[in-house]
C-alpha cells in the first residue's frame, strides 16, 4: 500500500480519573504508542492519536466515598492532573478528551440505543446484594467477603487478590457492604444485557482473519471462544455514569467497559469539532482502509480484542 496515504487511528488506553499517572503506565503503553506515532509521522502516514480520561466506573465512586466528595470531584482532579502528566512528558495526543463529557454521553446512549433496536440488548430479571443500611445495589467491587478458596478475609466481590481467581459477589462467605459493614441481603433488580452470544461465529471468523494481531491476544481469545461467549451485563446499578437512555431504567447506568471504548470514537469526534470540521472523525473511523491500533495493558485484551 502507499504508505502517503495509509490512514492510521491510533488509540492509548483511556487512564482512569481515579489517582495520578505512574511510570508503569507511561512505560507499559502511552510512550510506546507516542514513539509509534512519531515514526508513522516521519514516513509520511496520516495519523490521528488519540486518547481521554476514563471517567466512569466503580473504582472512582468508591474513592469519591472513601473520601468524602464526589465522583465529579474525583474525575476533576486527577483529568487534571494527568493531562498535566502528559504535557510534562510531551506525549502529544491530537486529542484528549473525558469520558464525563456530554457530547460522550450522548455518543454512548445512542450505540446503546440503535443495539437495541437491532435486539442485541435483552432484559433480565437478577439477584443482587443490596445494603439496607446505605440504600442502594451493591456493585461487584463494594463487597468483601471471605474468599471461598483461599480463605483470605478481604476479598472482593469480582476477584481475590489473594489467589488471584474470579468471583462471583454471591459465592463470597460472609458478605458485607464494603462501605458500611454490613450484611447486604439478595434482592431482585433488572439489568439489560449485551448479547454477544449471537457474535461468536462471526468474531471467531474475524479473528482468525487477523494473522498480524500478536501471539498472546489471539490465544486470549481463542480461550474466550472455547469457552462459549456468553451474554453480558451492560448496566449497573449507581448513580455515576452514563444514564441508561430507556424510560424505565431509574438509577441505572452503562457499565464502565460499554461506554469507555466508545470513548475513542467520542474523543476524535470532539477533535473534528474542535478543528471546526465536524465530520472528519469518519475519513478515519468509517473508512475501510484505516488501520486501527491500540497501545493497552494485556487487563483491557477482552474488552479491545472481542
Ligand atoms: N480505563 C484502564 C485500566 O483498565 C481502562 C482502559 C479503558 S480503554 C477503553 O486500567
Ligand atoms: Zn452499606
Amino acid at each position: 500500500m502507499d504508505t502517503q496515504s495509509q490512514k492510521l487511528l491510533v488509540t492509548a488506553a483511556l487512564p482512569y480519573a481515579n489517582g495520578p499517572l505512574h511510570v508503569g503506565h507511561l512505560a507499559g503503553a502511552y510512550i510506546p504508542a507516542d514513539v509509534y506515532v512519531r515514526y508513522q509521522r516521519l514516513k509520511g502516514s496520516d495519523v490521528l492519536f488519540i486518547c481521554g480520561s476514563d471517567e466512569h466506573g466503580v473504582p472512582i465512586t468508591i474513592r469519591a466515598d472513601r473520601e468524602g466528595i464526589t465522583p465529579k470531584e474525583v474525575v476533576d482532579r486527577y483529568h487534571a492532573a494527568i493531562s498535566e502528566s502528559f504535557r510534562r512528558v510531551g506525549l502529544e495526543f491530537d486529542n484528549y478528551s473525558r469520558t464525563s463529557l456530554p457530547l460522550h454521553h450522548r455518543i454512548s446512549q445512542e450505540f446503546f440505543l440503535t443495539l437495541n433496536r437491532k435486539g442485541f440488548v435483552t432484559e433480565q430479571s437478577v439477584q443482587q446484594y443490596y445494603c439496607i443500611t446505605c440504600g442502594r445495589f451493591l456493585p461487584d467491587r463494594y463487597i468483601e467477603g471471605e474468599c471461598p478458596h483461599c480463605h483470605r478475609q478481604e476479598a472482593r466481590g469480582d476477584q481475590c487478590e489473594a489467589c488471584g481467581r474470579w468471583l462471583e459477589p454471591e459465592l463470597l462467605v460472609s458478605p458485607k457492604c464494603k462501605v458500611c459493614g454490613s450484611p447486604p441481603e439478595l434482592r431482585s433488580t433488572k439489568h439489560w444485557y449485551f448479547r454477544l452470544s449471537a457474535f461468536q461465529e462471526q468474531l471467531e471468523k474475524w479473528q482468525a482473519s487477523k494473522s498480524e494481531w500478536k501471539n498472546n491476544v489471539r490465544e486470549f481469545c481463542s480461550g474466550w471462544f472455547q469457552e462459549g461467549l456468553t451474554d453480558r451485563p451492560i448496566t449497573r446499578d449507581i448513580d455515576w455514569g452514563v444514564p441508561v437512555p430507556l424510560p424505565d431504567a431509574e438509577g441505572k447506568v452503562l457499565y464502565v467497559w460499554f461506554d469507555a471504548p466508545i470513548g475513542y470514537i467520542s474523543s476524535s469526534v470532539e477533535w473534528a469539532q474542535k478543528r471546526g470540521e465536524p465530520e472528519r472523525w469518519r475519513d478515519y473511523w468509517c473508512n475501510p482502509g484505516t488501520r486501527l491500533i491500540h497501545f493497552i495493558g494485556k487487563d483491557n485484551i477482552v474488552f479491545h480484542a472481542i
